[in-house]
């Protein structure tokens, strides 16, 4: 069994519905999800704001190229192009961490790192985590204590949307 904690976002079209895509892709894998955030974008390119949540999922028999696969078909779906480096997109879908039943699992393969190597670095996926897991921790660091290090500007900017139908 495993327990991915996945990071969505979008910042072109539709926002929210590209995120309630992998929520509806992911069905009854579907855990636990933080609500939603409009964060403004990380990065340095100059772009629109995102909207990103956090969603953890589990599965008896997947792997880490499972939910790696579920996240392009998502991606892919949404008619993601893949063109400039943290620039715009329908849709994000990107793997923080993967636990199976000895812990994280860690990987050094380029298709997928894990833990995420700069998960740590990004209020839009540590803030809505924290909300959703408020015990969660990355590499034994508690998720709490990443965002203590993050300037309190860029925390703040993080801001949660009024929940629409329930989320
Ligand atoms: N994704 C990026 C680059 N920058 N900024 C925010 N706020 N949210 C994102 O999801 C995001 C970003 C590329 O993956
Ligand atoms: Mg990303
Ligand atoms: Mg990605």
């Amino acid at each position: 069994m495993t327990v991915a904690v996945l990071s969505i976002g979008s910042n072109i079209g539709d926002r929210r519905a590209h995120l309630e895509s992998v929520v509806d892709a992911l069905g009854e894998r579907l855990i636990a999800r933080s609500r939603i955030y409009e964060t403004p974008p990380w990065g340095g390119v100059e772009q629109e704001p995102f909207l990103n949540a956090i969603l953890l999922a589990e599965d008896s028999d997947w792997l880490p190229d499972d939910w790696l696969a579920l996240a392009q078909r998502c991606e892919g779906a949404a008619d993601r192009v893949r063109d400039i480096r943290w620039g715009p997109r329908t849709l994000d879908v990107d793997i923080v961490t993967c636990h199976d039943a000895d812990g994280e699992i860690r990987s050094g393969d380029p298709r997928l790192t894990l833990p995420h190597p700069r998960a740590h670095e990004r209020a839009f996926v540590l803030v809505p985590w924290a909300q959703a897991r408020p015990g969660a921790s990355l590499g034994g660091i508690p998720v709490t204590e990443l965002l203590d290090r993050l300037p309190a500007a860029e925390v703040q900017a993080v801001r949660p949307l009024d929940p629409p139908r329930g989320w």
